[in-house]
C-alpha cells in the first residue's frame, strides 16, 4: 500500500465457498451487482460486521440478534423494507457458517440497492440481501491487543446530526472513515480518532471509544455521532459485572491526553488498547489494568471460561439431545 508503509495490515479477501444472496446460496465468484447499481452511484446500502468464535462447545456467533437488529433498524432509517425478518436472517447466518464449514470468521451482511431505476430516489430499485463471511484476523495488528496503538485526533470530523444519521451503519457513513483512516496512516498513526460536529470526541474510524481516569470509564454517549456499538454495549456491561463505574458523557479531547488509560471496542478491533494520541503517551504507554481486565471479561466468555449468562452467543450447530446421540 503505496504511501501508508507498515501501518497498513494485509486484509486480501480469501474466498469462502458460497455467498447467500436473497435466499439461496451461490458461489462467492458469483456474487456480483451491475455498475449501475443504485448503491454505487448512491451508496445505497446498510450493513453489519459480525465475529463467529471458535468456543469449547464449537463455533458460536457472537451477539447475532442484536446486529440482525442494528441492521433492520439501519434499514427502516433509510426508509427500506426488508424481506426477511429478523429470525430468517438469523437462521440464514447460521446456515451460512454450516455451508462453508467455517468456525471462527466474520460475517458480513449487507442490504443494498439494486439496478433498475436512475436517479436519486431508490424506492423503485430492489432491495438485495446477501450475507458472507470470511475468515478475518486482528483489525490492528496482531501486537495490538496487547501492544496497544498510536492513534492521532482527526482533522475530519464525524458525520453532523442531520446530515447522514450515525445511528445508522450505512455504506455512505464510511467515506468519513476512510478520510479519518487515509489520514491516520498517511501520518504514521494507526487509526484516526473523530471529533463530532461540535468538537467533543466521537469515535474511531470503525471503533467506538473509553477514557479511563481515577478507575471510572467515560465513553461518549450516544448524540455524539457514534454507532451504538455492540462492542461499546457488552464492555459497559461487563464492567458494571467487575464494579467498575462506567459514565456516558460528553469527552473533551483534552481527556485523551491526560487519560490513565484509552481503548477502542468494536467487532473487528474486540478491545484495542490505545498507548498514545497525537504522539503524547497515555498512561504507562501500554496496556492499562482497567483495559486488560476487560478484555480477560470479554475473552472469558468466548472461551468459555466464564458462563454466558446474557445468551450473547448462538452456536451455530443445535447441540444434539443426549439420548438422541444414540
Ligand atoms: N463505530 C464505527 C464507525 C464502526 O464502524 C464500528 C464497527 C464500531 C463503532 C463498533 O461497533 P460494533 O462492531 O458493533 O462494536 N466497525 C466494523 C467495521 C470494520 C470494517 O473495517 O469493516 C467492525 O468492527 O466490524
Amino acid at each position: 500500500m503505496g504511501g501508508f508503509a507498515s501501518l497498513y495490515n494485509d486484509y486480501m479477501l480469501v474466498p469462502t465457498e458460497k455467498i447467500w444472496h436473497n435466499g439461496t446460496f451461490i458461489p462467492w465468484n458469483e456474487a456480483r451487482i451491475h455498475v449501475l447499481s443504485h448503491v454505487v452511484s448512491y451508496g445505497t446500502s446498510v450493513f453489519e460486521g459480525i465475529r463467529c468464535y471458535e468456543t469449547p462447545s464449537g463455533p458460536a456467533i457472537f451477539r447475532l440478534r442484536d446486529h440482525v437488529r442494528r441492521m433492520l433498524d439501519s434499514a427502516k432509517i433509510y426508509r427500506t423494507e426488508v424481506p426477511y425478518t429478523c429470525e430468517q436472517l438469523c437462521e440464514a447466518i447460521k446456515d451460512l457458517l454450516r455451508v462453508n464449514k467455517m468456525s471462527s470468521c466474520y460475517v458480513r451482511p449487507i442490504v443494498l440497492r439494486g439496478y433498475g431505476e436512475m436517479g436519486v430516489f431508490p424506492g423503485n430499485n430492489p432491495v438485495e440481501v446477501f450475507l458472507a463471511c470470511w475468515e478475518w484476523g486482528r483489525y490492528l495488528g496482531e501486537e495490538a491487543l496487547a501492544e496497544g496503538v498510536d492513534v492521532c485526533v482527526s482533522s475530519w470530523n464525524r458525520l453532523a446530526p442531520n446530515t447522514l444519521p450515525a445511528m445508522a451503519k450505512a455504506g455512505a457513513n464510511y467515506m468519513n472513515s476512510q478520510l479519518i483512516k487515509m489520514e491516520a496512516l498517511a501520518n504514521g498513526y494507526h487509526e484516526g480518532i473523530a471529533l463530532d460536529a461540535a468538537g467533543y470526541v466521537s469515535e474511531g474510524s470503525g471503533e467506538n471509544i473509553f477514557v479511563v481516569r481515577d478507575g471510572k470509564i467515560f465513553t461518549p454517549p450516544l448524540g455524539t455521532s457514534v454507532l451504538p456499538g455492540i462492542t461499546r454495549d457488552s464492555v459497559i456491561q461487563l464492567a458494571q459485572d467487575v464494579g467498575i463505574p462506567v459514565v456516558e458523557t460528553m469527552v473533551p479531547r483534552e481527556m485523551l491526553y491526560i487519560a490513565d488509560e484509552v481503548f477502542f471496542t468494536g467487532t473487528a478491533a474486540e478491545i484495542t488498547p490505545i498507548r498514545s494520541v497525537d504522539r503524547i503517551q497515555v498512561g504507562a504507554g501500554r496496556r492499562g489494568p482497567v483495559t486488560e481486565r476487560l478484555q480477560k471479561e470479554f475473552f472469558a466468555i468466548l472461551d468459555g471460561t466464564k458462563p454466558d449468562h446474557r445468551g450473547w452467543l448462538t452456536p451455530v450447530y443445535t447441540p444434539q439431545p443426549a439420548e438422541a446421540r444414540g
